[in-house]
C-alpha cells in the first residue's frame, strides 16, 4: 500500500528542547528556566544546540528526503518580557532559521506556543490570566506580520499536556496538584486564545494555513464488559481529549463532555467554570475557519473504575513499571495483559492511532485536514565506544515502533481520513521536559558531550519510505547509507 502522492514526510522539534542558548541574544526567562534550576535534575543548555547548529540538522533532514519540519518560535526570544519591547536578535534568528528551511526545500510548520510561557506572564497567572491570553494573541499577530515566509502556523502545542501537568499532576511548572477546577479553566482559556488567534489570522487574510496540535492518547476501558471501566474511560477522555476536541474542532462543548467534567469536579469538591455565550461564539467562528488539526499520538490508556484519592507517580527516569496514575473522580490506569510498554511505561498500541483518527473523522465533521504532528518512541541509546563519524546507531526498536503506527495511518487514510502528512518526533535527540537527556527520540543521534551528530538506522528506513511511498517490509536492511551524507 502506498501513501498518497503528495503526502508530506518530516520530523518535529520544539524551540526549548533543541535550541539551548537560553541566555543568549537577549532571550527572556521562561517557566522552565526557573523550574529546572530549582529542581537541579538537568539543564536545558545546550540541548541540541540548534540555535547554532540548525543548518547541520536541516541539511540532514533535506538529505533524507524530508519536505516538512515542525519548529516552534520561542516567545521570550522575541518579547523577552512577554509583551512590549521586541528583541531584534530573536526576530533575526527566526528569519535565518526559516530561510534555511526554505533553502533546503523544507516547509516549516511553526508552532507559536510549545510549553515555554514567558515567566513574567506565568507570574501573572499564566493560562489562568486575561493578561497572558491577550499577550499571546498580540505575540501571534506580531509573528504573522513579521514572518510572511511562514505558510503553516500552529497556535498551541498540546494544550492538554500543559493544563493537566501544571494543575493536576504537578509535573510542569508551577507544579500545582489536584486542582481540577484550574485545569478546566486553563483548558477553556487555551481554547479561547487559540480561537482568537485563528480568527485574527483569517482576518489578516495572509493566504497561509492555521491549525492546532493536540496530544491524543486513545482511552479504552480496561475491561470493556465492565460498565464502571467504560465510564472511567469516558471520564478520562473528556478530561484529557474531548474538552479540547469539542472546543477547537466543533466550536462548542457537548452536553456530554460538560456533564462528565461536572462529575469530575463534584468528586473533587471543586467548582464548575463559567463559559459564556460570547466565548462559544468565538470558538465556533474559529472552528469554522480552522485549516487543520495535528494529532500527537504516542500511546493509549486503559482505565479502570476508581474512587480513592488521587495518586500520581511520574516515571521520569525510564524505570519501567514505576508510574502510578489514579485520579479521584476519573479512574485508574491499568495496563491490559499482553500489551508492551516503553521504559517510561507508555503502552505501545498502534490501533490507538487508527481509532483516534477515525473518531476525529466521525465526530468532528468540520475538520478539513489532519496531520500526525508527533509520533515516536523514547529509547535509552548510547554511542558505541569505538564510534567513528560514520557509525550508524542501530535503533531497530524505533523502526519496530514506527512501522505498525504508519500502517494504522494508512488504514485510516484508506477509510476516508484526510491525513496530509506525518512528522516523526523527533528530528534529533533533544531535551525532554520531565525526563532530561536519557530519553532519546531522534533520527539523528546527538552526543551531548560534544554536540556531534550521528545517524540512526531509522533515518535510512524513513528515507526508504519517502522514496518509495511505501512502508518498508519486515526484511528491510540497511544498505543505503553510503548514498546519504551526514552533512556534518
Ligand atoms: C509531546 C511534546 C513534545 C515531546 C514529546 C515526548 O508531549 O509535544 O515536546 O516532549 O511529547 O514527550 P517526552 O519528552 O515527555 O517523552
Amino acid at each position: 500500500m502506498k501513501f498518497p502522492k503528495n503526502f508530506k514526510f518530516g520530523a518535529a522539534t520544539a524551540a526549548y528542547q533543541v535550541e539551548g542558548a537560553t541566555k543568549e541574544d537577549g532571550k527572556g526567562i521562561v517557566i522552565w528556566d526557573k523550574y529546572l534550576a530549582e529542581q537541579q535534575r538537568f539543564s536545558p543548555d545546550p540541548a541540541a544546540d540548534f540555535y547554532h547548529r540548525y543548518p547541520v540538522d536541516l541539511k540532514i533532514a533535506h538529505d533524507f528526503g524530508m519536505t516538512v519540519v515542525r519548529l516552534s518560535i520561542s516567545w521570550a526570544r522575541i518579547f523577552p518580557e512577554g509583551t512590549g519591547a521586541v528583541e531584534p536578535r530573536g526576530v533575526a534568528y527566526y528569519h535565518k532559521l526559516f530561510k534555511e528551511c526554505l533553502d533546503q526545500g523544507i516547509e516549516p510548520y511553526v508552532t507559536l506556543h510549545h510549553f515555554d510561557t514567558p515567566q513574567v506572564l506565568q507570574d501573572k497567572g499564566g493560562w489562568l490570566s486575561q493578561e497572558m491570553l491577550d499577550a499571546f494573541v498580540e505575540f501571534a499577530k506580531f509573528c504573522f506580520k513579521e514572518f510572511p515566509e511562514v505558510t503553516y502556523w500552529i497556535t498551541i502545542n498540546e494544550p492538554t499536556s500543559m493544563a493537566i501537568q501544571q494543575y493536576v499532576s504537578g509535573t510542569f511548572p508551577p507544579a500545582e496538584k489536584n486542582n481540577f477546577h484550574k485545569a478546566m479553566q486553563a483548558e477553556h482559556n487555551q481554547n479561547l486564545s487559540h480561537a482568537r488567534i485563528v480568527n485574527a489570522y483569517k482576518e489578516m487574510n495572509l493566504g497561509g494555513q492555521i491549525g492546532v496540535v493536540h496530544a491524543l492518547q486513545t482511552v479504552y476501558p480496561y475491561d470493556p464488559e465492565n460498565p464502571g471501566d467504560v465510564h472511567a474511560a469516558a471520564l478520562m477522555d473528556a478530561f484529557e481529549d474531548r474538552f479540547y476536541l469539542d472546543g477547537t474542532l466543533a466550536g462548542k462543548y457537548s452536553d456530554e463532555t460538560l456533564s462528565l467534567w461536572q462529575e469530575i469536579l463534584n468528586a473533587n469538591d471543586q467548582e464548575m467554570i463559567e463559559i459564556s455565550d460570547q466565548d462559544v461564539a468565538i470558538l465556533t467562528k474559529a472552528a469554522d475557519q480552522l485549516d487543520f488539526v495535528g494529532v500527537n499520538y504516542y500511546f493509549s490508556k486503559f482505565e479502570r473504575e476508581y474512587h480513592g484519592v488521587t495518586e500520581v507517580v511520574h516515571n521520569g527516569s525510564g524505570d519501567k513499571g514505576s508510574s502510578v496514575n489514579r485520579l479521584r473522580g476519573i479512574g485508574e490506569e491499568k495496563l491490559r495483559p499482553g500489551i508492551e510498554t516503553t521504559d517510561w511505561d507508555w503502552a505501545i498500541y498502534p490501533e490507538g492511532m487508527y481509532d483516534q483518527l477515525m473518531r476525529i473523522h466521525d465526530n468532528y465533521p468540520k475538520v478539513k485536514d489532519l496531520y500526525i504532528t508527533e509520533n515516536g518512541i523514547g529509547l535509552k541509546e548510547s554511542l558505541p565506544e569505538n564510534a567513528t563519524p560514520d557509525t550508524v546507531i542501530d535503533d531497530q526498536k524505533r523502526i519496530d515502533y514506527l512501522a505498525p503506527h504508519m500502517k494504522e495511518v494508512q488504514r485510516a487514510i484508506a477509510d476516508g481520513v484526510n491525513v496530509r502528512g506525518y512528522f516523526m518526533w523527533s528530528l534529533q535527540d533533544q531535551f525532554s521536559w520531565t525526563n532530561g537527556y536519557s530519553k532519546r527520540y531522534g533520527f539523528i543521534f546527538v552526543d551531548f558531550n560534544d554536540q556531534k551528530r550521528y545517524l540512526k538506522k531509522s533515518a535510512y528506513w524513513f528515507n526508504d519510505m519517502i522514496r518509495t511511498g511505501e512502508i518498508p517490509d519486515k526484511n528491510w536492511k540497511l544498505e543505503t547509507q553510503t548514498t546519504i551524507s551526514k552533512g556534518q
